[in-house]
């Protein structure tokens, strides 16, 4: 969908993205656009071996319509120097996800400085109860300095109120009400974050972009 953000529209993203290193866009998808992608997915043999493919045209049509002018005109002032889209995937995470889902626990993502990660939500949290659950930089810096965010996998935390408590630190997070057609914008290597597992039976579905400053 073309938003057409007007000039102070625009100018209120950039500061929120600016200061809180996170921001939840509404409507970059219409429902309807939603479905069919997750269908083209879905309509598949589970053994298809054309998956990949499929999947390379999700994301493939899911790009164009969410680097509308938009969210492009966005990217470009705030890196400045240009951006390339890196990385992009399709992912459906189920309610096994505390066994197959390396993100459930909290860290920081490795990476090149400044990169973002967009994630367009294709179903709503409150369908799935899946959320990407973020903690602000001042958080995320303490419990960075005091080793909270292990480079093992196996030694990260699906809870770290204990750890933000000795830290004097409340247990306080930051996750936005998304619907289908909605994105995520935020700093992974910046804001500690960790997905929610979804409930029983439900399942989410995303496609993720990386977005890095152009060397
Ligand atoms: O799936 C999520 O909600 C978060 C995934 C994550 O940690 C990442 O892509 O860096
Ligand atoms: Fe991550």
């Amino acid at each position: 969908m073309d938003q057409k953000w007007s000039s102070l529209d625009l100018a209120v993203q950039l500061e929120s993205l600016k200061r809180d290193c996170s921001i939840h866009i509404k409507g970059a998808l219409s429902r309807e656009e939603c479905i069919s992608l997750m269908d083209m997915v879905e309509n598949l043999q589970l053994s298809d071996a054309k998956r990949s493919d499929i999947e390379a045209k999700v994301i493939e049509q899911c790009q164009v319509s969410v680097f509308n002018k938009d969210v492009t005109r966005m990217l470009e002032a705030h890196f400045g120097q240009g951006y390339q889209i890196m990385w992009s995937s399709f992912d459906v995470v189920g309610d096994d996800a505390a066994h197959s889902y390396p993100s459930i626990t909290w860290h920081l993502d490795g990476g090149v400085t400044g990169s973002l990660k967009l994630f367009v939500y294709l179903n709503s949290v409150e369908e799935h109860g899946c959320n990407t659950l973020m903690m602000d930089q001042e958080r995320t810096n303490q419990l960075r300095k005091s080793g909270a965010f292990p480079i093992s996998m196996k030694e990260r935390k699906e809870d770290l109120t204990n750890e933000l408590i000795n830290l004097n630190l409340t247990p306080e997070y930051i996750s936005y009400d998304l619907k289908a057609g909605d994105i995520l914008l935020f700093s992974p290597l910046i804001l500690a974050h960790r997905c929610i597992p979804p409930r029983i039976g439900k399942r989410r579905f995303t496609v993720c972009f990386t977005i890095i400053p152009a060397s």
